[in-house]
């Protein structure tokens, strides 16, 4: 296979990147008037407008070029096909079919995975029915109006972002909170104020076997059995979404209060699997259905447009334009929009968790960057943080702005103040400001330095009608599919993540040696063993 540096349409990008460094957005859009409406792509509700980046038309075919080169279409084609893309962990890679309509035929090894899907969703729907509608009694008796979704990972980012960002459409009545972190003050800040008798936990693990989920299961089985007392109420109040009946049975929950997937959904692409059932409590079936059809309609497109006018291809290969190209190395994810506060987190995991690697499908070692770092908050909040940095700092950070139209709360002008402030950020980012401009305002001459914004910074504008479960949907799809996009161009596996095995490993050797009563015998390095002989005599253990 021919190694990515070495192909024509590489080697064609960086020849062209040369000829095209020097040009500035100011230039480029001052030579092309319509490069604002040309340089757009729209599908599934998103309209994608990537013309604030520094590129060509030219630039534009030879990404198509490499994107050809590299066989993305096949790969596509591989992945909806239900082939073990997933090789280091020999795995499908499917999270399309949690998604399809009813009537699809997606196949894993000869079997219509689809109806398997459909049966789930259908016993999702009855229970999230049931708990909404107060048919859900606990074990006293009193219906159900807590939800406590116990996950990490992949196992609670994709639930918690779509939660906040949907709350506008979820039941009111219902209390959802997420606790994910080993750290038991998650615990105690979650359930401080919940009646155990009127709280039910979700407990969220593919493999039922991870420390922090578990260790959280636990300490809620026993806090429901400390106010109720009696092991026959875990049944009324604990279900599970796993893969491993066999440990859901050992852990006391009723297999049939189980929600199952499959081996080839990955933790980070779960959230329309199984995963998402505090999602669909928390908002009913059909809100939850719409969820699902918005990450249909990316899906069918990324499948079938063409890479030119295909939004997550065309925004994956804007993401290698600039990693590989221009030495861009971080990606800010500004959503105008409060309820996607946790998107940018939710993103950390998808980008970083995906495309954090360094050794090729083969196992070689690649000789090119990988997956940018991603960060972000919503807007306005980080224009009074962190935007200094972006519009005047030593560094090129390429930025995506998304929006929307109309506001879920109409207050006075907020929301046209806010979307005031995307498009501003975005303009005053590309153009900038010279120092004569910042001279004829009056600035005095020794100021204008510091006044002076150089511009050429590059942006996306994503923007939709409104906050849907179904644009959400648009928009999450898009994001996985680019970063599919990238993996594909990279030739990395984005599906696996065995970098997060040793420190899990190393923590479970140094937790006994925390624990313990006589000190133990230390054979880490010299700051590792000081370190944890300090832990142990600021606890009085040494
Ligand atoms: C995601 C990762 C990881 C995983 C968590 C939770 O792609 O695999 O974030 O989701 O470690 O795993 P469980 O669902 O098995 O508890």
């Amino acid at each position: 296979m021919t190694m990515l540096t070495q192909r024509p349409a590489w080697r064609a990008l960086e020849a062209h990147y040369q000829a095209i460094r020097g040009a500035h957005l100011r230039q480029l859009f001052a030579d092309d008037p319509h490069r604002g409406e040309r340089l757009v792509a729209e599908a599934a509700g998103l309209y994608f407008d990537y013309a604030k980046n520094r590129l060509t038309d030219e630039t534009i075919g030879l990404l198509v070029a490499l994107a050809e080169e590299c066989g993305l279409r096949a790969k596509i084609d591989a992945m909806f096909r239900g082939e073990r893309i997933n090789t280091t962990e020999d795995r499908a890679v499917l999270h399309v079919a949690l998604r399809a309509p009813r009537g699809a035929v997606i196949e894993v090894d000869g079997v219509n995975v689809v109806p398997e899907v459909h049966a789930v969703l259908d016993r999702m729907a009855a229970f999230a029915a049931q708990v909404r509608a107060g048919g859900w009694a606990g074990f006293t008796g009193k219906p159900i109006r807590n939800l406590v979704n116990i996950g990490i990972g992949g196992s609670d980012l994709g639930p918690v972002m779509a939660y906040e960002a949907l709350k506008h459409y979820s039941d009111r009545h219902l209390t959802v909170r997420f606790v994910s972190n080993v750290d038991g003050s998650d615990f105690a800040e979650a359930t401080r104020d919940l009646d155990p008798a009127e709280t039910l936990f979700i407990v969220a693990s593919k493999t039922f076997t991870t420390l922090e989920t578990m260790t959280n299961a636990r300490t809620a089985r026993a806090w429901l059995l400390g106010a109720l007392g009696d092991e026959a109420a875990v049944a009324r109040h604990f279900v599970a979404v796993s893969t491993n009946a066999a440990e859901v049975a050992k852990f006391g929950i009723d297999t049939t209060n189980m929600f199952g997937f499959w081996d080839w959904v990955g933790g980070r692409y779960s959230m329309t699997s199984a995963i998402g059932l505090s999602t669909m409590v928390a908002l009913g079936p059909e809100r939850y259905r719409e969820l699902l059809d918005g990450f249909h309609a990316m899906d069918e497109h990324f499948r079938t447009a063409p890479f030119a006018s295909n939004l997550p291809a065309l925004h994956g290969l804007l993401t290698i334009w600039y990693a590989n190209f221009s030495g861009v190395e971080t990606v800010a994810i500004l959503p105008y929009d409060q309820y996607l506060k946790r998107f940018p987190a939710y993103l950390q995991q998808l980008t970083m968790e995906s495309n954090g690697k360094s050794v090729t499908l083969a196992g070689t070692p690649v000789a090119y960057q990988t997956g940018p770092i991603y960060w972000g908050e919503p807007g306005t909040n980080g224009q009074h943080s962190f935007y200094q940095l972006i519009h005047q700092g030593t560094r090129l950070i390429v930025c995506d702005f998304i929006g929307f139209a109309t506001t879920l709360n109409p207050l006075g002008n907020h929301h046209d103040l806010l979307m005031a402030n995307m498009f501003a950020q975005a303009e005053a980012l590309a153009f900038g400001k010279t120092a004569e401009e910042a001279l004829a305002e009056g600035t005095p001459a020794w100021l204008a330095p510091h006044r002076t914004f150089a511009g050429n910074r590059p942006s996306n504008t994503i923007l939709a009608a409104r906050l849907t479960p179904a644009t959400l949907g648009a928009l999450t799809a898009f994001y996985e599919h680019s970063v599919f996009t990238q993996g594909v161009i990279w030739n990395i596996n984005p599906f696996d993540q065995w970098g997060v095995e040793l420190g899990k490993v190393l923590a479970g050797r140094i937790a006994p040696e925390l624990a313990g009563e006589a000190t133990p015998a230390l054979a880490h390095d010299s700051s590792t063993n000081t370190l944890i002989r300090r832990y142990r005599a600021l606890c009085g253990r040494t």
